[in-house]
């Protein structure tokens, strides 16, 4: 291994073995295929999900009705749990997989434990998504039409919740498995500075702890007994809080993913080599840090929270620009670099010399220009007073498909294409179609998304089947003739975009069920950083002590109010369950 005489020297890469001409799936081969397992779910929950997606676009619209009004809410809880909670779980898994293997030169240790968090996660997914599908198949005698907040006194099957606890629980175990990866290379590799990708991969799992102790306590102590008729009444409030605890910092476990594919990869799909190693860790410890104590930002309408509380989780949010402002600069600055090593010049004209024909840093580019739109409209989310205009509209399903269902969903896509065939052996197939998908999905994102946000703006409420809210001229509507043209634009934009998911998922098959090919040629090294780790101190890798801070913050925030609604929850129990 080259790292040791690497580090010394200006620049060491972000991969302990970059001399190895072996491809990834023969150097690890355990890794690859848990790699390989993970994206096989992803794969599925996407296509499942996407296609509900489509039908509920163009059931809201009136476009075609195929659905009953209720077995809308059951596709719509698919929709998102399959997209949002399973397709971003199991494809940041294998992700992370992938990434700790890769940058420490060292295979997963591929035992039992190993073996079981992929199990545990793919045995919760079945039992969630069997649940859900309940409310559409009759013979299957469940429901859990609750969408994927599972707001009380909304009420599920408990198998659904035990599904969603182990999907959970699975992706703690995951991270101890690239802990334990990681803690068997430092003691080779004593004194060393952590590489990029595994450090972010141990930030990005140490917030996932801390945030998803709220929703483990939601559904452990509350949500799960009171469904099994343990004990009968539940207080939204306190509920809710725990919920959105989690429900923010999880935006965070989609985007950091994407995040380290930008830092890490993209610089060298564009032809150059990442600005600074040194910002890239500092804005993943920022992450750490700042995303917990805001999730009263998903609250600011609900009762019973103090507006103090509401205002110090708005400053903290306004705080968290500052790591994607960060990313921006670090990003955009890398692909210049990229695009002059190409031969681009002038001020925006080397814009050009960037390799547009490349599927996956096209999707990656494309998916982090859609960000900053999404950027845009969260800001707008996260002011107490603006949100008071767009809360429970449309609006806010059109700011987040820009986020989780574009910046991390059309980045996951894009990089599938550069590393399937490094997980397989196999080439590219089906080239021409993914050169056109992430266009195809630019394009109807912009349509879709572009339309709920208007829609939000002219009144249209989200998760609606009814498209009778069409026709109501007057109370919320603008105008009519306004309003059938944002609805015919979603229905359009979801045609679109279910399009898309159609090509990525055939050049996936194609791919895969290819032949092995002696070659498959695609480059795996990743060049050293312009500005290396050994230009930024080694505080930075001290994950104890930002942990620690992070906690300490979380406590700040959240003590006082999740004190007050115990304490008030004792005194009033709360509400009886609703069924849908
Ligand atoms: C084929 C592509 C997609 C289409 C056509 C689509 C369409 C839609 C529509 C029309 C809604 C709004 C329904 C309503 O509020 O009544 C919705 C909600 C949602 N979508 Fe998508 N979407 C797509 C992809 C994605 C992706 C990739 C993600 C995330 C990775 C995602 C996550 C969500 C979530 C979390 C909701 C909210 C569900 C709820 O309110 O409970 N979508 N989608
Ligand atoms: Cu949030």
């Amino acid at each position: 291994m080259a790292t040791a005489e690497s580090t010394e020297t200006a620049g060491p890469a972000d991969t302990a073995d970059t001399g190895s001409d072996q491809d990834y799936f023969e150097e690890f081969p355990v890794s690859a295929r848990l790699v390989r397992l993970n994206f096989l779910v992803a794969f599925v929950a996407l296509g499942i999900g996407g296609l509900f997606g489509m039908l509920q676009a163009l059931h809201r619209t009136d476009t075609l009705r195929i659905l009953s009004s209720p077995d809308y809410y059951t596709l719509l809880t698919g929709h998102g749990v399959l997209l949002a909670l399973v397709f971003t779980t199991f494809f940041i898994a294998g992700l992370f997989t992938w990434g700790v293997s890769d940058s420490l030169g060292r295979e997963l240790p591929g035992d039992w434990i190993s073996w079981s968090w992929w199990t545990m996660m793919t045995v919760g997914t079945v039992m969630a998504t069997v649940a859900i599908l309940g409310g559409l198949i009759d013979q299957i005698p469940m429901q859990a039409d609750v969408l994927f907040t599972f707001y009380v006194p909304l009420k599920a099957h408990p198998v659904f919740y035990v599904g969603v606890v182990l999907l959970l629980v699975g992706s703690w175990v995951a991270g101890f498995d690239w802990f334990r990866t990681f803690w068997a290379w430092r003691k080779d590799n004593r004194g060393e500075r952590i590489p990029l990708r595994t450090f972010m991969v141990l930030i990005t799992m140490l917030m996932w702890y801390l945030s998803t102790m709220g929703v483990a306590v939601e559904v452990l102590i509350f949500v799960l007994p009171w469904s099994l008729g343990i004990f009968e009444q539940i207080d939204p409030l306190l509920t809710r809080s725990l919920f959105w605890f989690f429900g923010h910092p999880v935006v965070y476990f989609w985007l950091m993913p994407a995040y380290l594919v930008w830092y890490t990869i993209l610089p060298k799909l564009s032809g150059g080599r990442l600005f600074s190693d040194g910002l890239a860790r500092i804005v993943f410890v920022l992450f750490l840090l700042l995303s917990t104590p805001v999730g009263f930002h998903h609250q600011y309408i609900d009762p019973g929270i103090a507006e103090g509380f509401k205002f110090v989780a708005m400053t903290n949010t306004m705080f968290l620009l500052l790591p994607s402002f960060l990313t921006a600069f670090t990003v955009v600055a890398s692909m210049e670099h990229g695009a002059r090593q190409r031969g681009g010049s002038g001020y925006l004209s080397w814009l050009r010399s960037l390799p547009w024909d490349r599927p996956a840093f096209t999707a990656c580019a494309l998916a982090g220009l859609l960000f900053a739109a999404g950027g845009f409209s969260g800001m707008v989310n996260a002011g107490m007073n603006l949100n008071y205009v767009v809360h429970n509209t449309l609006w806010v399903p059109g700011h987040f498909h820009l986020t989780v269902g574009t910046a991390a969903a059309l980045t996951f896509m894009g990089i599938s294409y550069w590393l399937l065939p490094q997980l397989t052996g196999k080439k590219l197939r089906g080239r021409a179609l993914a050169i056109i998908q992430p266009y195809l999905w630019f394009l109807g994102m912009t349509v879709l998304s572009n339309a709920m946000h208007r829609g939000g703006l002219m009144g249209l409420p989200r998760r609606t089947a009814e498209p009778e809210w069409n026709l109501v001229e007057g109370d919320f509507a603008s105008g009519v003739g306004a309003l059938s043209e944002v609805q015919l634009q979603i229905a359009v934009g979801g045609v679109l975009l279910f399009t898309g998911v159609v090509l990525f998922l055939l050049v996936m098959l194609l791919t895969w069920t290819g032949r092995q090919a002696p070659s498959i040629g695609v480059d795996r090294t990743i060049p050293p950083a312009l500005s290396g780790p050994e230009n930024s101190p080694r505080i930075l890798d001290n994950y104890r002590l930002w942990f620690g801070i992070a906690v300490v913050l979380v406590v700040i925030a959240y003590g006082i109010p999740l004190g007050d609604m115990v304490a008030d929850g004792l005194l009033n129990p709360g509400s009886p369950p609703i069924s849908p």
